[in-house]
């Protein structure tokens, strides 16, 4: 059977209503086709598992959370912050400040009395409590779900503690039903980072080639290996949006040359906004592979347009490559021929394809949770998104050229001349970079995981630890691609070996040969339904 039948068959299990809505998220990959369009951002079909998370999450999770010397107090019942404490390795060490509280976790815990009476005045009280024990350089207050079902105003209380303390303090309106996924949280906190933060530095920052990386959150030490090599080349790093950053860093990234843009899904916004208000132009990085870093790093090079710079740049890269040239290509012996399956958020299903194609695995089916349609197809859709209840849910902002403090970077012609040949403000998004007759699914369901991994066998799945164990029942070896297991970092040149190493030892062990999944040895679970005692 085809593949494109074996799709069908997995539709054709579903409700005629589901069936037709999914059948809009996937496709197979065809050039001959022209453009191909998938539905992306829309609501998770209700009673399929899906592995998106909640708007608090893309907010306070994601993009606050990492902001290492701020404190971030969750005005919620306590599950919101319990499951949320410690489970992304967003790593972070103080600045000399000595401030570093992404370890803890701030909740008011909420009550039924708080549901009934209002939590106000509880959320004011640990915002106090909390600025008296740890004296953070900012305060966030983040909502959850019953925050805003009981209407409680939480940036009231956040002015009130700002001015009591003299802090910083904002609030962010994420409550976890908004939007249709953790998408509208990081949009949320984007919008919030640049009214609050950005450009509320008074201090000068030294230094030539001044960048942010943006959208760069530090899993598994990421942030730190690219920053290592930025720092080899000569350039400085104002802020890290938001991994390993912090508020004291944030309020000066309105004065960089030049904003990189990791993750495009999370924090195009901010880099959009920063353009308009300040001048500086965004460019599209991918620091996961050798050679995605290579070009990255070129690109970066081209747009200083300084020789010296250049030259620098092409010296650490001989340098790099030379140290990790052999361990690779060992490693890629021992992969090659092996195929992946990815399934991760909004961007690393694409940002990896290139590395695991430098190991010789080739990437036969990919997908993001939450990505829009402009992650998948490149940003020249986005006037072609439709806007719907869901997204009309989010305040979106405008921002306006700050006189005072715009730079004009670039000249347009030069802005055009260079964008011919870099990803100035462009992000050509991941089906481009697929083969045909690859599988492109979007906000992939536990059913239909089981169902293509089953339909194509690959060799490594690479996804979350929500279905992480599904496949290792089956016998494929599963990397996690948002935590890296308990490994990394996985980003730049160092990163690569590490990610290879990691991958070669998954798939070279003999003990998925071992495994008999449970449904082999009992298909059928057996019971009765109703009976005395149950209701
Ligand atoms: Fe961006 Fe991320 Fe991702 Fe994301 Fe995430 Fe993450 Fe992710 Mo998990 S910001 S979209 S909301 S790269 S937490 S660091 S790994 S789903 S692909």
């Amino acid at each position: 059977m085809e593949t494109k039948d074996k799709i069908q068959q997995m539709l054709d299990a579903y409700p005629a209503k589901t069936m037709k809505n999914r059948r809009k998220h996937i496709f197979i990959k065809d050039s001959l086709q022209g453009e191909q369009h998938i539905e992306a951002d829309t609501r998770t079909v209700p009673g399929t598992m899906t592995n998106r998370g909640c708007c608090y999450a893309g907010c306070k999770g994601v993009v606050l959370g990492p902001l290492k010397d701020m404190v971030h107090v969750v005005h919620g019942p306590i599950g919101c912050s319990y499951y949320t404490w410690g489970t992304r390795r967003n790593k972070a060490d103080a600045d000399d400040d000595g401030k570093n509280f992404i370890n803890y976790i701030f909740s008011t815990d909420m009550q039924e009395s708080d549901i009934v009476f209002g939590g106000e005045p509880k959320l004011e009280k640990a915002c106090m409590e909390a600025y008296e024990i740890f004296k953070p350089n900012a305060m966030t207050i983040s909502s959850t779900c019953p925050v805003g079902l009981i209407g409680d105003d939480v940036h009231a209380v956040a002015r009130r503690v700002q001015e009591k303390t003299g802090m910083t303090t904002f609030a962010v309106s994420c409550e976890g039903y908004k939007g249709v996924s953790q998408s509208a949280g990081h949009h949320i906190a984007n919008n919030k980072l640049m009214t609050e933060v950005i450009g509320k530095g008074e201090k000068e920052v030294e230094g030539k080639f001044k960048v942010n990386i943006l959208g760069e959150y530090n899993i598994g030490g990421d942030g730190w290996e690219i920053g290592r090599i930025l720092d080899k080349i000569g350039y400085t790093v104002i802020s890290v949006m938001t991994g390993d950053g912090s508020y004291e860093t944030l309020k000066n990234a309105n004065q960089a040359d030049l904003n990189l843009i990791q993750c495009h899904r999370s924090i195009n916004y901010i880099a959009e906004m920063i353009e308009t208000k300040y001048g500086a132009p965004w460019m599209k990085v991918n620091f996961i592979g050798v050679e995605s870093t290579v070009q990255s790093l070129r690109d970066m090079a081209k747009y200083f347009g300084d020789e010296e710079l250049a030259e620098k740049t092409e010296e650490v890269i001989k340098e790099e490559l030379k140290e990790i040239k052999d361990v690779i290509a060992e490693y890629r012996e021992q992969c090659k021929g092996k195929t992946a399956f990815l399934f991760v958020g909004g961007s690393r299903a694409h940002h990896y394809q290139n590395l695991l194609a430098e190991i010789g695995i080739e990437t036969v089916a990919a997908g993001y949770e939450f990505g829009h349609r402009d992650d998948y197809e490149g940003r020249k859709v986005i006037p072609t998104i439709k806007t719907n209840a869901d997204n009309k849910n989010i305040e979106s902002i405008t921002v306006e050229k700050d006189e005072k403090n715009y730079k004009v970077y670039l000249s347009p012609e030069k802005y055009e001349e260079l964008k011919k040949e870099i990803p100035l403000g462009e992000y050509k998004g991941m089906i481009s970079d697929m083969k045909d007759g690859s599988i492109v699914i979007d906000d992939l369901n536990h059913y239909e995981t089981e169902a293509i991994v089953e339909m194509l066998k690959p060799d490594l799945f690479c996804s979350g630890i929500k279905d992480k164990y599904i496949a290792h029942k089956m016998g494929i070896f599963a990397k996690q691609l948002h935590s890296y297991d308990y490994s990394g970092p996985y980003a730049g040149f160092k990163g690569a070996v590490i990610f290879a190493k990691d991958v070669s030892a998954g798939l070279n062990t003999p003990t998925w040969g071992y495994i008999t999944p449970p449904w082999k040895i009992s298909p059928v679970l057996e019971g009765e339904l109703g009976g005395e005692g149950t209701c």
